[in-house]
């Protein structure tokens, strides 16, 4: 591309940068092609990245980086770092009846349950499972565009309730990949596997069905199906068929990237345009990594509850 230092290799969705010197410094140009690359592509993947120093430095051609609203899972040694896999395996539940794994998660898009979404993250994972533990990625804009014209009419305007759940709950909602789940028995679980719940700090919040991208103006489907409620003034049943047929349209494999892993690769997507899902590992396996977050600067959102308030606790003593 022009002056910058680097190719770029189209994916099913999203794009590889290829042939970036990881060692070298970025030049004024390579950062400004490559954020028109993400504009364009909506998800990065890089690979080589292997100092977090250079994680940093390339999330920050992107944009402001901000703290994770969850200070347990910011890294002690960067906190603009949240880690994944810390307390290995966390998260471990039964899918499918006797399907045990770590890390899963359902459909989503990252801080959703916030007022402020967040504009981007950059994953990087240093230890790579032998098998499992893909991400996959869905372009909510594509999604969007081959809606047909009724739905997108119906869409205007509509707005949703959203709600953090992290607990088994939110694994067999929309977007989810399996028929059942549940949490393992003490006896089946390894040590350090119960989560405490923080779902309960973050108030419910209300967002726009649809997102109009503030840099490229197309317009994105902006629901994360995990933490939606219902659609504001639908009935449940029929706001439950709405989100179904959404998260099905979002999710169709033309509208999909699956990542197989490599350590040291790191990919950075629109949070505006995107959503993730993590398919999660055999618990036996280590899978770790570091992530950053891109500061807003999209607010599209209002607590539920006018009265309620942010939650601050552990924030200000960390
Ligand atoms: O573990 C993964 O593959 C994705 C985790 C995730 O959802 C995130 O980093 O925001
Ligand atoms: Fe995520």
């Amino acid at each position: 591309m022009n002056n910058a230092a680097f190719d770029v290799r189209p994916l099913s969705v999203g794009a590889e940068i290829l042939s970036l010197d990881q060692n070298a410094p970025l030049s004024v140009a390579t950062r400004e092609a490559l954020y028109a690359a993400w504009l364009e592509y909506g998800i990065l993947l890089f690979h080589g990245v292997d100092s977090n120093e250079r994680h940093i430095e390339l999330s920050r051609v992107f944009g402001d980086l901000e703290l994770h609203p969850f200070p347990e899972i910011r890294y002690k040694e960067e906190p603009l770092f949240i880690e994944l896999g810390a307390k290995s395996p966390g998260n471990v539940y039964i899918f499918d009846g006797s399907d045990m794994r770590a890390g899963r998660l359902p459909w989503h898009r990252d801080t959703a349950f916030t007022r402020d979404i967040c504009k981007g993250a950059m994953l990087r994972l240093i230890n790579v499972p032998p098998v499992g533990g893909e991400t996959m990625l869905a372009d909510t804009a594509l999604a969007y565009d081959a809606l047909p014209d009724v739905m997108k009419q119906r869409l205007e305007g509509l707005e949703y309730k959203a709600t953090l759940r992290l607990g088994p709950e939110t694994q067999s909602g929309a977007g989810s990949f399996w028929t059942s789940v549940r949490r393992p028995t003490p006896e089946e679980c390894p040590d350090g596997t119960y989560e405490p719940d923080v779902a309960s700090r973050y108030p419910a919040v209300i967002h726009p069905a649809l997102l109009t991208h503030p840099e490229s103006g197309r317009k994105c489907l902006f629901l994360s199906p995990t933490y939606v409620d219902y659609f504001l003034g639908m009935p449940q049943e029929e706001s439950d068929e709405l989100l179904d047929a959404l998260t099905k349209q979002m999710t169709a494999p033309e509208f999909t990237y699956k990542h197989f892993w490599a350590p040291n690769d790191a990919i950075l997507w629109d949070n505006r345009r995107f959503i993730h899902a993590a398919m999660g590992h055999d618990p036996k396996y280590r899978r770790w990594g570091l992530r950053t977050t891109l500061a807003g600067p999209v607010q599209t959102g209002r607590f539920f509850d006018p009265t309620a308030t942010e939650w601050t606790g552990l924030a200000v003593a960390d």
